[in-house]
């Protein structure tokens, strides 16, 4: 996407140096203070830190699938059993984790400015890790692992149960070499509610699939008004969230982006902080 970048913006491009960089975290510092309203977008690699692969990474494969593969409703069809091992994994991977200090910079700042500025954090990730470190205005985007969806009600569960059902227990090793487990359609999660029964998914935006409209609506909202900015740990090369960032830069706001490596999206922002986020954002969040 071409966007049109103001004359008057500084584009401060900090990558490697940027960790002692003091003028830019500083600037960046001061960008905050004045800020009425703030906007978190993060992605996978925002929860590297904490053990879980990124999509794109060397991680993003599971047996011998790319999680994209998995991650489609035409993969859904066609093999349940499948794309229920891949997520009873991810589950387990999800549940074990913990918050690492780039979730926690960011809800103790949230903590800290809430009442004085509107701060909502979008996430692209499905892993509960936000809201494990303790943000409150938290817009998860791509859905949850820890939600189910009924494929004939639509009924939305949160479901923690570890396994999700009997068929399922220890059936998730992600191994290359592992047979799949082929588990018959019947002995899969199925929908509790009376003279229902049908078939449950992952309550997760697959590929091809539209965000639900009311969480659209809350993204886009923190994003288009915003006066700063921070996109975290995110390729931004998945649609509708890697527009948020160049959108609101076209805009006027400021926008910095925080990742190990430069993105298609990172010449439209105003600030790069290249490196891990567990120690770029606690450098520019806390006082
Ligand atoms: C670190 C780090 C550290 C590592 N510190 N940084 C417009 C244009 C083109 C295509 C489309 C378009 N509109 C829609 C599309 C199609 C599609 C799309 O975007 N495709 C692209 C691949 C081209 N989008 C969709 O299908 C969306 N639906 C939609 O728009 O509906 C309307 C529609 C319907 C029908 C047809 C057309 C339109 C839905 C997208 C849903 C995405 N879902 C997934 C899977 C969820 C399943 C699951 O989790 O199991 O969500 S895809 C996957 O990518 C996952 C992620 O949330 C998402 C984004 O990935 P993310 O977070 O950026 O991770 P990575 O791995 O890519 O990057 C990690 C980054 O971290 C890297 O940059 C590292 O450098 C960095 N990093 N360690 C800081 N320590
Ligand atoms: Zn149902």
């Amino acid at each position: 996407m071409r966007v049109h970048i103001p004359k008057n913006k500084r584009v401060v491009q900090t990558y490697a140096k940027s960790l002692h960089n003091s003028v830019d975290i500083a600037k960046f510092k001061e960008d905050l203070k004045a800020a009425k309203n703030i906007a978190f977008l993060s992605g996978a690699g925002i929860s590297s830190e904490s053990g879980i692969p990124t999509f794109r990474g060397r991680g993003g494969y599971w047996r011998r699938y790319s999680a994209a593969s998995l991650a489609t409703p035409e993969a859904f069809k066609e093999n349940p059993s499948l794309v229920w091992e891949f997520y009873h994994h991810r589950r387990e991977v999800a549940a074990k984790a913990q918050p690492n200090k780039g979730h926690i910079a960011i809800a103790q700042y949230e903590a800290k400015h809430g009442k004085a500025k509107i701060i909502t954090v979008v996430t692209q990730n499905v892993d509960s890790l936000h809201a494990r470190a303790g943000t409150k205005n938290l817009v998860e985007l791509h859905g949850s692992l820890f939600k189910t969806r009924c494929t004939k009600c639509n009924d939305v569960l949160v479901n923690t149960d570890n396994p999700i059902c009997e068929a399922l227990a220890n059936k998730w090793a992600p191994g290359k070499d592992v047979v799949d487990s082929d588990i018959p359609v019947k002995s899969l999660p199925h929908c509790k509610k009376a003279n229902c029964n049908g078939l449950l998914r992952p309550h997760i935006v697959w590929f091809g699939e539209s965000l639900e409209t009311p969480v659209f609506e809350r993204a886009d909202e923190a994003m288009s008004k915003c006066d700063v900015c921070l996109i975290i740990g995110t390729s931004s090369l998945v649609y509708p969230a890697a527009g948020f960032g160049p959108l609101a830069a076209a805009r006027g706001a400021i926008v910095a982006e925080f990742n190990i490596e430069k993105t298609p999206a990172t010449r439209s922002f105003t600030y790069y902080f290249g490196g891990p986020c567990a120690v770029t954002l606690p450098r520019v969040l806390n006082d």
